[in-house]
């Protein structure tokens, strides 16, 4: 399955995390690497260390000639494949591949990978904590933050992968044993032309699959109980509203693992995390766990430690009787329903961002039963406007600042005041988390002497 790189002109587009992390690791299989990135020099950092270890740059924009001279191109998942300089290759005979695909062939142990639209950093942040309370040495990554590539080199005997859609469409053979897809709802409409593309790239996670391997599927989505359509691979399912006879549920507050004719029960008041979400995240997390042999108790333990991620109804502090969430991960409209579902009214919420042209109807019932005021800012906030008209009161801010003093002079004793944008962050941020900072930055501002829970 290694593949053999010296002397192959290769090259890395994207100057990322996954481009810079692909060029070294090609580099140090003697490969001839082009790293090239369509952003200008100085928008872009490791270029200088890279250069020193003989990357060559194509910056500023992607050169063809480079491009269709190359024996083998491997993209950033923020690049989109329908560019002409990707066609032109195409046309070339130059094989397109990802940064998962490469990064796969060359790895050994057992990988789990999850996919889903929302819960998977929570999930592959939970399976690699209980991973680790069985004490076995393992890499968590990918879409959750460090390329699935630095994995490679450093024997880790388990591989805990988040997987976006983009990263899912430039796969090959890529079989993991574990596949969990999550959930399936809208979200980066503004990268596909519809729903069924975007599930497509998502069910490409069960493409590989042999018997012997396993879907990890939520039994209460029918999107992606389908998506997994008919893998070889044994299914194993979690449920939060039947009682399953193989799998794990949720029912009366416990979490009913029901296996070969045995059954375990987790009550689910033991867990920090909140939200009957995050019991459905527990729950499938603990399923290739509990199916490799780790003892219950050792999985459960690591799920009653784990407080949750920060950026994720992360709580700030209370201000003035109201307790305040930085949500900054709850990027797309479902998760901000969610968010919205764990919370009493009145909830002051700040959302927009950098529009995904998503369907925004699936908050609006959301809104109109929880939010008192809607505090909309970034580049979508006048499409929300639009649909959320008439909904509650809402305004608009310049900015976080502004949004930040606004909410805390509307909210009100016993209320909450939610940033969950429903949007990315890259009409005005550099990520999520620099978002989400900020915010908390703000409400520090605000409260100087009040210190913050779960705070960054
Ligand atoms: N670029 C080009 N040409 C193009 C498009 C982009 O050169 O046509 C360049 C950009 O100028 C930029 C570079 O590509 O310099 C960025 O590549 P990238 O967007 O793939 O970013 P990375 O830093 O490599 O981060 C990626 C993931 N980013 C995206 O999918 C957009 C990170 O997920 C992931 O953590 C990282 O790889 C490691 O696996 C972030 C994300 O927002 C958190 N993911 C989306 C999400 O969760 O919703 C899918
Ligand atoms: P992802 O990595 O898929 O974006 P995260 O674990 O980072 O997911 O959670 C992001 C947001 O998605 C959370 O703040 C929460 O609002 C929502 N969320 C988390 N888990 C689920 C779930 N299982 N189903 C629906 N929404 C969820």
């Amino acid at each position: 399955m290694k593949q053999n790189y010296r002397d192959k002109k290769i090259v890395v587009m994207g100057a990322g995390s996954t481009g810079c992390s692909l060029a070294r690791f090609f580099k140090s299989r003697d490969a001839r690497v082009i790293l090239s990135d369509h952003r200008s020099a100085a928008l872009l950092a490791n270029l200088d260390e890279l250069k020193k270890t003989g990357v060559e740059l194509d910056i500023g924009g992607h050169t063809p000639a480079l491009f269709t001279a190359a024996d083998l191109i491997v993209v950033s998942p923020g690049v989109p494949l329908d560019i002409p300089v990707l066609h032109a290759c195409r046309e070339h005979g130059v094989p397109v591949l990802g940064e998962v695909e490469v990064a796969w062939r060359e790895l050994d142990g057992t990988m789990i990978a999850i996919t889903g639209t929302n819960g998977k950093s929570t999930v592959t942040t939970l399976v690699g904590e209980m991973l680790k309370g069985w004490g076995k040495k393992v890499f968590v990554g990918g879409n959750l933050g460090t390329p699935l590539i630095d994995a490679v080199d450093n024997d880790y005997s388990w591989q805990v992968v988040e997987l976006s859609s983009f990263q899912l469409e430039t796969i090959e053979a890529f079989r993991p044993r574990y596949a969990m897809l999550l959930n399936i709802s809208e979200d980066h409409l503004d990268r596909y032309p519809d729903m069924a593309s975007y599930i497509a790239a998502k069910a490409r996670i069960f493409e590989n699959l042999q018997d012997g391997d396993v879907a990890i599927l939520n039994h209460d989505d029918a999107l992606a109980m389908q998506a997994a359509g008919a893998t070889r691979a044994s299914r194993i399912c979690f449920s939060g509203q039947s009682l399953l006879e193989n799998g794990m549920s949720l029912i009366d507050g416990k979490i009913i693992w029901r296996w070969q004719g045995q059954e375990i029960l987790f009550p689910v008041d033991e867990l920090q995390l909140r939200g009957r979400h995050n019991q459905e995240n527990v729950m499938a997390a603990m399923i290739p766990l509990l199916l490799e042999g780790c003892p219950a108790e050792v999985a459960w333990m690591a799920a009653k430690s784990f407080a949750g991620l920060p950026h994720r109804m992360e709580f700030l502090g209370e201000l003035h009787g109201s307790c305040w969430y930085n949500d900054s991960k709850g990027t797309n409209i479902g998760s901000v329903v969610k968010s919205l579902d764990g919370l009493a009214k009145p909830v002051i919420l700040i959302a927009g961002g950098k529009d995904k042209q998503g369907d925004l109807s699936a908050l609006i019932e959301p809104i109109r039963a929880k939010v008192a005021s809607l505090i909309l800012i970034g580049a979508a906030a006048g499409r929300m406007e639009n649909v959320f008209k008439g909904l509650t009161e809402i305004y608009r801010a310049a900015d976080m600042q502004e949004a930040v003093k606004l909410a805390a002079r509307l909210s009100s004793p016993g209320g909450t005041v939610l940033l969950s944008p429903g949007c990315s962050s890259y009409d005005m941020y550099k990520n999520f988390e620099e978002r989400g900072q900020d915010f908390a930055k703000e409400f520090r501002a605000l409260s100087p002497h009040r210190g913050c829970r779960n705070g960054s």
